[in-house]
């Protein structure tokens, strides 16, 4: 091994998406009219002022590995522009769904100019085939343990077209990981702290059981609380634990919440609605600081839930789990999903109905989103029904609410657009913001900032969905089914 020490750049970049850091909202468009244009203003300002913004823990686990002779910097493009003025030997980007023309813009840029790229995440490893020739070199699978060997081939000036992890690692041989390549200042918080892989279940609208296995994998509990420890001792905001389902296995949530109640932090995740039948793990929940869930209930009826492949969530049991959630001083989340297979257009009111009666504390009301790579794309480009060219997935916008991607089962869609965006209109005022926030268990102050955040995010959606309304006779003909 000999040579001057290897440069790598880690590179995150910004999605199309409305969740995804405050940049890119706060430029939205503004509404005519004096008052429309000073509340988008104000709420701009809240937002940049909130930043929900959390760093990617897939690029903090590949920094926090160490390899002799190299040197691991990374690059955030929600908050700071390429570096292009530095020499890189390599230059790591992740590639999400949701941003994978901008991840292949940049690529092409730096390889351009000889800088050697790899390509790493979700899409990555969903559709190899796709990213190759975008790259010099692809990740595929869980890069923990793979990226280590990039770097030591790397120093050794070995460097290999593909390296691919088909048995998801063992996240018991993964150390603690390090902060040290972020700037604090930019995020609502650096806590980020997964601590297990896979998920029993198979929504089909969801890659992480295809991508990440059906098998639970835990990291051990002593070296979550050595991490949240660490943590600590650089940022004592919020935790923020990215888990799926944080409740999957009871055994481990017992042990590791037990474990967390010293530690004395104030903590957020996502956990299913049988979470409120457990009065004891709740319980547990509370005391080792849980502030609020993501609960994905997707919806109250069974036959939609079920058309997607969801059976652990049934509706009968929805209202009491939530409220006992609630009741034990813990904000819910709730997660809808409207336009599933299985809805008609008495769902709106439906769920309005529920958020009213269980008192969630943030709704977020998606449009379903068939994902490349999940059952429901296929099945729904089997079928017909997606509204752009299925081998271009560059044509469809995966950020969360602005724009059908797919004709619903039962519903026209000129019917239901306007069903969807009544509905928003209706959820999302200030108004509700406000009594949101003063009924909500606690973290009141956040309950407020996402619920105005979510007044001005689905204001923007309503916009550029009435636009596509307007231009939807083209679209219904060019991709009606034949019969
Ligand atoms: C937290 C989260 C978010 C946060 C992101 C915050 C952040 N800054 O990271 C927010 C809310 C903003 C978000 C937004 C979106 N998300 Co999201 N999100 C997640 C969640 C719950 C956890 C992500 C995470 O940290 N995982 C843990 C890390 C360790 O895993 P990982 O990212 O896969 O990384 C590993 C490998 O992929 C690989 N790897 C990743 N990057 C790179 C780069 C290189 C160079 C290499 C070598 C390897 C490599 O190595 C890593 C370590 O093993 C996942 C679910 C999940 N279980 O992953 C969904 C998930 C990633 N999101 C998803 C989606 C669809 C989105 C959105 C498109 C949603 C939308 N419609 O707006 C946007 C897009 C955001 C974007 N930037 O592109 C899908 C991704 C599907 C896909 N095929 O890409 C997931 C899997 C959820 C799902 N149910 O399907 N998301
Ligand atoms: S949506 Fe949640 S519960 Fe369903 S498969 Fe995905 S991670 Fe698992």
């Amino acid at each position: 091994m000999a040579g001057a020490e290897k440069n790598v750049l880690l590179v995150f970049i910004q999605a199309d998406s409305g969740v995804d850091g405050a940049s890119l909202l706060a430029e939205g468009e503004r509404s005519p009219g004096l008052f429309s244009s000073l509340r988008d203003t104000l709420f701009s300002r809240i937002i940049r002022r909130a930043q929900f913004a959390i760093p990617p823990l897939s690029l903090m686990i590949l920094a926090s590995v160490e390899v002799e002779g190299v040197r691991q910097e990374y690059c955030d493009l929600r908050f700071e522009r390429f570096p292009a003025d530095r020499e890189w030997d390599l230059v790591g980007i992740s590639v999400q769904t949701g941003a994978v023309r901008p991840a292949f813009e940049l690529a092409r840029a730096l390889r351009r100019r000889g800088v050697k790229v790899v390509l790493g995440g979700p899409y990555v490893t969903l559709f190899p085939e796709r990213c190759r020739e975008h790259a010099d070199v692809l990740v595929t699978g869980e890069a923990d343990e793979l990226w280590r060997e990039v770097l030591l081939d790397l120093v050794r000036g070995s460097l290999r077209a593909e390296y691919r992890q088909s048995v998801p690692p063992d996240l018991s041989r993964r150390g603690p990981v390090s902060k040290s390549m972020l700037d604090l200042k930019s995020y609502f918080t650096t806590n980020v702290v997964q601590t297990t892989r896979g998920c029993p279940y198979s929504c089909d609208f969801c890659t992480v059981h295809v991508m990440n296995g059906h098998r639970l994998r835990h990291r051990p509990v002593a070296e979550v609380l050595r991490e949240v420890e660490g943590f600590l001792k650089e940022d004592r905001r919020i935790f923020f634990f990215l888990d799926d389902t944080i409740n999957a296995s009871e055994r481990y949530a017992r042990e590791l919440f037990t474990g967390l109640i010293p530690f004395g932090i104030r903590w957020v995740g996502q956990s299913t609605t049988s979470l409120g039948e457990n009065p004891a793990l709740l319980e547990l929940f509370a005391r080792s600081g849980c502030g609020a869930l993501l609960v994905g209930i997707e919806s109250i009826g069974d036959g939609s839930n079920h058309a997607h492949q969801k059976f652990h969530n049934p509706a009968s049991r929805q209202v009491a789990s939530i409220r006992a959630i609630r009741d034990a001083g813990i904000c819910v989340y709730g997660s809808f999903i409207y336009g599933l297979d299985g809805d008609t257009l008495d769902m709106p009111q439906r769920i309005e109905a529920f958020i009213e009666e269980t008192g969630v504390d943030v709704p977020g009301i998606n449009l379903l989103r068939p994902i490349p790579g999940t059952g429901l794309f296929s099945r729904l480009a089997a079928e017909g029904r997606l509204l752009h060219d299925p081998s271009n997935h560059d044509a469809f916008r995966f950020s969360w609410g602005q724009e059908m991607l797919y004709r619903p089962k039962s519903i026209p869609l000129e019917e239901f657009i306007p069903s969807y965006t009544a509905l928003t209109r209706r959820v999302f005022t200030p108004l509700n913001a406000l009594k949101r926030a003063a009924a909500a268990p606690t973290l009141r102050a956040s309950v407020l900032s996402f619920n105005l955040l979510y007044v001005h995010l689905y204001g923007l959606a309503r916009r550029d969905l009435m636009g596509q309304l307007a231009t939807l006779g083209g679209l219904e003909e060019v991709r009606r089914p034949v019969s």
